[in-house]
């Protein structure tokens, strides 16, 4: 009993007269995955619990960052994948974090780079994700419903001539699998035009349809496999089509285009990001 009570005291003590910020950022070190990348990670942290062996003071859920903001909080400041955990109580998991673009601090859901991962899917794949956080990808409605509460939604477009352009949400969030993942966003900036938004057709409030769903409001089929188009959140379609086709010269709302940027020239780089 005295020896319980003494070590509980030691570990209350080590706590108390650490910050709350140093302790959190310290335990949260031992939880980034590191792969192949440069970490910002504090060696002295882990030394230091070792040597006074105060591990089971700490909580190992609580030490890890809550989304991409937070581990750049933390002091986490190089792009790479991070283990999140967003304290809803469904589990942790991986997500690459951009840590460079506009002050950093983004979790990337999707991403187009060299037109290797297949985009034209059915639902179940568009819930649950599909792709490598390096290369291409889409994280899942199900995790992007859990990060997306009324954040800022970034979308980074690159054409293949090199010229890049940005477009940016305030209020992006999207609802749960009963709503079939309704989109909602805000107020539109940046500079590759509010093509999400296109009052020709805008994606605002639009449930989300693949392949094998149509939620959308055309009388056709918006994501059906002839066209190729990927899962997104069609209207009657869309003047956004992210996960469409990839494929280098291609002209046509078939392929991976921002109707404001670029028109309707298949784009080489696109990333989707929120914080
Ligand atoms: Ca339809």
């Amino acid at each position: 009993m005295v020896y319980s009570v003494t070590v509980w005291c030691f570990c209350f003590s080590l706590l108390v007269t650490s910050s709350a910020q140093r302790d959190e950022k310290e335990s949260s070190d031992r939880h980034i995955r590191k792969r192949g990348v440069q970490s910002a990670s504090v060696a002295g942290g882990a030394r230091l619990t070792s040597n006074l062996q105060v591990t089971p003071c700490l909580t190992s859920d609580n030490a890890k960052p809550r989304n991409c903001r937070h581990a750049l909080q933390l002091g986490h400041s190089v792009s790479g994948i991070y283990e999140i955990d967003p304290r809803d109580g469904l589990g942790s998991f991986d997500v690459y974090c951009d840590m460079e673009t506009d002050g950093g601090g983004w979790t990337v859901f999707q991403r187009r780079k060299d037109g290797s991962e297949n985009f034209n899917r059915k639902w179940n794949d568009y819930v649950q994700g599909f792709g490598h956080l390096y290369g291409e990808f889409w994280l899942g409605l199900d995790k992007i419903y859990r990060l997306a509460t009324s954040v800022d939604l970034r979308i980074d477009l690159m054409a293949f001539d090199g010229e890049k352009a940005y477009a940016q949400y305030e209020y992006f969030t999207i609802g749960d699998s009963r709503s079939s993942y309704a989109l909602y966003f805000g107020q539109y900036s940046g500079n590759a035009g509010d093509s999400l938004g296109d009052s020709r057709t805008s994606n605002k409030a639009m449930k989300f349809s693949s392949l094998d769903k149509d939620n959308d409001l055309s009388s056709s089929h918006c994501a059906r496999s002839s066209s190729k188009r990927g899962g997104w959140w069609y209207n009657a379609c869309s003047y956004a089509n992210l996960n469409a086709q990839y494929k280098f010269g291609a002209t046509g709302s078939l392929y991976v285009t921002w109707n404001g940027f670029r028109g309707n020239a298949c784009l080489q780089r696109v990333e989707m990001k929120l914080k």
